[in-house]
Parts: structure tokens; C-alpha cells; sequence
């Protein structure tokens, strides 16, 4: 049996996004108080495969989007019923900043700073009436690949290489936001620090390869617990936090109960052999509004005493 070091979670994160491009369907949210124009607008898009959600009115708009519908591109006339086009561009960046979706300027009026002034706003692209329906759809088309690509690099940069669970880096991103959403609900919440034990001796017996499948093994394990409920991240090497959005310290202590006693009972097996691995477990509360780092150096020293307790175990 040959082990190769691949890393497969995000490689197929990366083909499945390839595939969502080339076969995936593009929806566009499109934005025109003119009803002719704006069942002229879906039509053409329509007619090339595009799906449309069609708004007459700004408020109607950003009521899709605050649904949480998946639109790729906005297209929208600058002069709505209720706002100005610019208006809504400047809602819906408000309301997901960087992680905008491109917003399409469209206008019959002559000015051409109309289109200056969309694009200065944040716009990403700006279409006047009338307009080659090819060049139309080709402008659309393009924004929504370009966010396409743009969302499978967030998710890249946010995923740990080995494991494609969240790595460090979107853990410090997004922790801070959780824990003031827990703390702001009147919840305490939780941190956990998950660490293998006697890792390194494991990779000294059986080499890097081995235990390369041994950190997927748990990080596999750990998420199919964890689920999208709670935050999950490979810190680095062997260590692993969990940030619980909102559970008590019990419920919390019971959690890790459960992944540490699940992890000590699966069989991994690897290169013909059958391994078995423990995992420490340091739990820290969070009550208050602290630094970050505290919250996890008080999660560190749990585990700490959970190592020098003689391992196996949740510390809190
Ligand atoms: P303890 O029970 O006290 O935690 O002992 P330990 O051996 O697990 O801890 P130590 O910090 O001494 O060793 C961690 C090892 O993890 C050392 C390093 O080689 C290994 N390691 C770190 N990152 C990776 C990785 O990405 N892949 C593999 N295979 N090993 C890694
Ligand atoms: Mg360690
Ligand atoms: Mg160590
Ligand atoms: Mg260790």
C-alpha cells in the first residue's frame, strides 16, 4: 500500500468548484422598476441559461438578499422606484462588505457619468440601454465567474491544507465574532484545545506519512461531531480548538467527553497497520469580554494539566 501525502480535501474543494463553473448555473438577481424592461432583461438572460429572480423595487432586492438567497450578480437600473441605484449598490455592501456579489449598473439616460459614478461607488460594471445582447450577457457571465473564483479562494484560504477543516487563520478571523455574538446573547461559551498525545512518537514509529492520515483520521471525526453548529479549526501540528457557540460549561465538558472517548475507539488503519490514538482535551469558559489570545492561553493551561494529569483526558 503506497501513502500518498495529498491533499485531497482541498483539491476536491478546487474540482468541485471547476465543476459549479462549468456546468453550475449562474443566478442573477435583476433590479428595474420599468416591469417591460425588466421582463425584457430576465428574458434575454433566460434565454442563455441564466437564472433569474426578478425585483421591481430596491427594499424587494435587498429582501432577497437578506434571505440569504445564492445570487452570483446584481444587475440593477440606477433609477428604481424607491432608491437610487447607487443606494441599493451601497445596501447591499453594508450588509457583506468584502464578501459582496458584483453589482451591474443599467441605465437609458444619456449621462456618462452616470456609469463614473456607479463604478466609483463599488460597482463592478456598468451597462447603458440599449445594448448588444451578447455583450450584455458576456458582462454578466463574467462577474459571476469572477465571483465564483472569488468564494473558492475564501474558502481556500479559510481551509487548513492537510485536514480542509477551517485552519488558524480564519479560527482568529471569526472566533472573536462568535464569542461577542455568545456574550451579547447573555450565553457563556466555551473554548476546547484538543491535542494528540505522544504524536510525535507515533510519527517517530511509524513516519510522517502515517501520521499525516492520523491527523485527517481525527479532523474527519471531529467535524462529523462538530458539524457547522460549533467552530472547528486545526491550530497547527497536532492541536485542534473548538470555539462552542453557546452551550454551557457541562454540556460543553459532555461534548468533548464524546470525541475524546470516540477518537480513543476507532481503529485507524494506515500502511497495513491498525493504530489507536488518545487526545487530551483542555476546556476553558468564557464569561466576559477578553482578549482572544486569553481565552485560548486559558485553554492551553487546561490542557496543559490534562498532559501532566497523564493524558486522555478533559481537563476544565
Ligand atoms: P504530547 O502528548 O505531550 O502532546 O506529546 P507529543 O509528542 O504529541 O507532542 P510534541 O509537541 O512533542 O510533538 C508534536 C509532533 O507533531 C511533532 C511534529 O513532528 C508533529 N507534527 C506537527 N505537524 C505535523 C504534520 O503536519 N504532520 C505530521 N505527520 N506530524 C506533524
Ligand atoms: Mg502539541
Ligand atoms: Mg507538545
Ligand atoms: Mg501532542
Amino acid at each position: 500500500c503506497i501513502v500518498k501525502n495529498e491533499p485531497d480535501s482541498i483539491n476536491r474543494l478546487i474540482a468541485a468548484v471547476d465543476r459549479a463553473l462549468a456546468n453550475g448555473r449562474t443566478t442573477v438577481l435583476l433590479v428595474d422598476s420599468n416591469l417591460a424592461s425588466l421582463h425584457d432583461l430576465a428574458g434575454i438572460l433566460r434565454e442563455q441559461r441564466i437564472s433569474v429572480v426578478e425585483a421591481s423595487r430596491g427594499d424587494a432586492a435587498l429582501h432577497v438578499i437578506d434571505a440569504g438567497d445564492a445570487i452570483d450578480v446584481v444587475v440593477t437600473d440606477t433609477n428604481l422606484a424607491d432608491m437610487a441605484g447607487a443606494v441599493l449598490l451601497k445596501e447591499i455592501h453594508d450588509r457583506q462588505g468584502d464578501e459582496a456579489m458584483p453589482v451591474i449598473g443599467l441605465s437609458d439616460e444619456g449621462d456618462a457619468r452616470l456609469a463614473a459614478r456607479f463604478i466609483e461607488a463599488g460597482g463592478a460594471d456598468f451597462v447603458r440601454k440599449p445594448f448588444l445582447e451578447a455583450e450584455f450577457c458576456g458582462r454578466v457571465r463574467y462577474a459571476a465567474a469572477m465571483q465564483k473564483r472569488m468564494q473558492a479562494l475564501r474558502r481556500v484560504a479559510a481551509s487548513d491544507y492537510l485536514t480542509g477543516i477551517y485552519n488558524r487563520r480564519h479560527f482568529f478571523l471569526t472566533g472573536p465574532r462568535l464569542v461577542d455574538q455568545c456574550l451579547r446573547r447573555g450565553d457563556g461559551t466555551s473554548i476546547a484545545i484538543l491535542d494528540i498525545d505522544h504524536f510525535k512518537r507515533l510519527n517517530d514509529t511509524y513516519g510522517h506519512e502515517i501520521g499525516d492520515i492520523v491527523l485527517k483520521h481525527v479532523a474527519r471525526r471531529m467535524k462529523a461531531l462538530v458539524g457547522e453548529e460549533h467552530l472547528l479549526a486545526r491550530l497547527g501540528g497536532e492541536e485542534f480548538s473548538i470555539l462552542f457557540n453557546g452551550l454551557s460549561v457541562r454540556e460543553a465538558f459532555a461534548f468533548c467527553e464524546r470525541i475524546r472517548l470516540g477518537l480513543a475507539k476507532s481503529k485507524i488503519v494506515a500502511d497495513d497497520e491498525e493504530l489507536t490514538i488518545t487526545v487530551s482535551v483542555g476546556l476553558a469558559t468564557i464569561e466576559a469580554p477578553e482578549s482572544f489570545d486569553n481565552y485560548l492561553h486559558a485553554a492551553d493551561q487546561f490542557l496543559y494539566m490534562a498532559k501532566h494529569a497523564g493524558r486522555n483526558r478533559v481537563m476544565s
